[in-house]
């Protein structure tokens, strides 16, 4: 395979607006700047990647300020001008800078769209995806009663919908997921807490148990493994953690201390497309399912988390719905659309998907081009 060596990189923030508010256990998303990530080689590919954030840090310590800061004075500066001879090697390169996973993702997935281009393939075969389809399911926001709960699921199964997810927090949670159990006794239906509880509430989410949900996701602390062990022992619904997994040594410890049956995978939040493919190879080899989380991205955070759920081990559908589902418009032609809950993996090379450079030019908020490994910090 041919070896990239990125020649600028150009940072275009873009401020998008959700077609409905959503809300989780922590707050609410509506409108958010979002760094959509251009790496250009030496011959004139352009590569996207995207930062996974919103304007606060709520879900996890970053925020799209944040990613952009450390983009442009610390993770750019490191990677311009060098030989990359595989994507894979982007995120060792990275690891002088701690966590900022998700600032380190947006780099690392552009390089991987710019080699996948650049050896004209489609991403999801550079990494020896396997499915040509990938089932997909819908996460639905906190509702102001159960009723109105139970008509959103109602629209989603009716669309096709593999499978159902319930933001729960403490005061909307087992009304809600009664409400929805009795209305549709046999969909694949689970709950994501986004760490709303502790060790405290176990009697209460013992209670979850008689619903036979795929899983109860993060339901404690954003930084815990030792009590979601604990959880886990106590409860027969499945734990699967999202927050606490940054990276291949934190799913190897969960695993070890049996603080999870599932892991969501989502690329930012694990510093991008390598330790995706480690973690998932993992999970794999241990028997233990994973699934791709969301974002609420733009197309390109979409398409990237497509190729990924090309993986084999893949198994429980994901939570990345057609874009329709977020934006009036989204940012990449042909958007992402769904039949019957299933998206077509991209045969197109890299990412599978051109980005709108008009429509993109009407949400650019600020642009900024990086060329030079100039630093303002000394760099190990
Ligand atoms: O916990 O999975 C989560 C959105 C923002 C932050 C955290 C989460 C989510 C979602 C939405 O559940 C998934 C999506 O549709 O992109
Ligand atoms: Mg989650």
């Amino acid at each position: 395979m041919k070896p990239v060596q990125i020649k600028e990189v150009v940072l275009h923030t873009v401020k998008m607006k959700l077609i409905a508010p959503f809300t989780t256990s922590f707050g609410t998303f509506q409108e958010k700047h979002v760094c959509l990530v251009e790496a250009i080689d030496e011959s004139g590919i352009s590569g996207w990647g995207e930062t996974t954030t919103s304007d606060e840090p709520y879900y996890n310590e970053e925020t799209t300020h944040t990613a952009v800061y450390m983009l442009k004075d610390f993770l750019i500066p490191r990677i311009i001008h060098k030989t990359i001879e595989h994507p894979l090697d982007v995120h060792d390169m990275l690891t002088f800078v701690r966590r900022n996973q998700i600032a380190k993702s947006a780099i690392e997935t552009a390089i991987w769209d710019v080699f996948a281009k650049k050896n004209n393939v489609a991403l999801s075969e550079l990494i020896d995806g396997t499915k040509t389809e990938i089932e997909v399911g819908k996460s639905i926001g906190i509702q102001a009663t159960p009723g109105k709960l139970v008509e959103k699921v109602g629209e989603y199964v009716e669309e096709g919908f593999r499978k159902l997810k319930v933001k729960i927090a403490p005061g909307a949670d087992l009304d809600y997921i009664d409400a929805v159990r009795k209305a549709f006794p046999d969909i694949p239906l689970m709950a994501d807490a986004n760490s709303a509880y502790t060790l405290n509430d176990v009697d209460h989410l013992k209670q979850l148990d008689q619903y036979n949900l795929m899983m109860i996701e993060q339901p404690l602390a954003h930084d815990d493994i030792i009590d979601h062990a604990t959880l886990q022992k106590e409860i027969q619904t499945p734990v699967c953690l999202d927050e606490s997994i940054h990276s291949l040594e934190d799913a190897r410890k969960a695993l070890q201390l049996g603080s999870c049956r599932i892991i969501n995978i989502k690329i930012g939040r694990v510093g991008g497309l390598g330790e995706s493919i480690r973690i998932h190879d993992l999970c794999r080899d241990n028997g233990v399912p994973v699934w791709c989380g969301g974002m609420l991205e733009t197309g390109i955070g979409r398409a990237h988390n497509i190729a990924l759920t090309s993986l084999s081990n893949f198994t429980i559908p994901g939570d990345t719905a057609p874009s329709s589902h977020y934006w009036d418009e989204d940012i990449i032609e042909p958007e992402v659309t769904m039949d019957h809950g299933i998206i077509q993996v991209q045969t197109g090379p890299g990412i599978g998907f051109d980005v709108n450079r008009e429509k993109l030019e009407q949400l650019t908020v600020e642009k900024e081009s990086i060329t030079t490994a100039v630093t303002p910090h000394p760099m190990p």
